[in-house]
């Protein structure tokens, strides 16, 4: 079966003002979308059709399959780590962000910091990795999936589509808009499961 647009998880004009309804109608509805049917059409001339996304990501053999299945499943969790709702790291996350950061701002301060400071098209993460939280960056269309030992528990997309109509090449200020009112921190908590890279897989 074809891999499919998952609908957002919202209405989208509910993440305005800080991420509009154009932002989620073009970014949802086309740059998602696009990264869909790439991968399917990759997919079909490759002759993978009935892998799953996960497992599609695993073992691509090129690099466009690679990166076009990777967007669609970033993309895929990435909506899903956002909430019209203001919401707090709930236990054990709080925990353990109080353990590895010292607070939450300190958290937020060292994810803004590597998502401004990522260089081009690419994707900021929170991950566990060996039972501790980690802030990285991986490019383009990489993924914590295509590596080994990563949890992924939030991620913040730095494409330039991802602000350019509600910010223009204000990166610093989407990023920190995001921080400050759109995180959905009940969805991060719940990837301390280890799950987190099913909740955006596709069969
Ligand atoms: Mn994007």
């Amino acid at each position: 079966m074809p891999f499919t647009l998952p609908p957002l998880p919202y209405t989208p004009d509910a993440l305005a003002p800080h991420m509009s309804a154009e932002t989620l109608e073009y970014h949802h509805g086309k740059h998602h979308q696009a990264y869909i049917d790439k991968t399917n059409q990759l997919m079909t001339e490759a002759g993978l059709q009935g892998r799953s996304l996960v497992d599609v990501i695993r073992s691509a053999e090129s690099d466009p399959l690679r990166n076009n299945a990777g967007q669609l499943w970033n993309h895929s969790f990435f909506w899903q780590c956002l909430s019209p709702e203001q919401t707090t790291p709930p236990e054990p996350l709080m925990h353990l962000i109080t353990r590895d950061f010292g607070s939450l701002e300190a958290l937020n301060k060292k994810l803004a910091e590597v998502a401004v400071a990522h260089f081009g098209s690419g994707w900021a993460w929170l991950m566990l990795v060996d039972g501790a939280l980690q802030v990285t960056s991986l490019h383009d269309g990489d993924t914590p999936i295509a590596h080994g030992g990563m949890a992924p528990l939030l991620t913040i997309d730095l494409w330039e589509h991802a602000y350019y109509i509600d910010y223009r090449n204000a990166r610093p200020k989407y990023v920190e808009a995001l921080l400050a009112a759109l995180i959905n921190w009940e969805f991060v908590a719940l990837n301390l499961d280890g799950n987190g890279i099913q909740r955006a897989n596709q069969d």
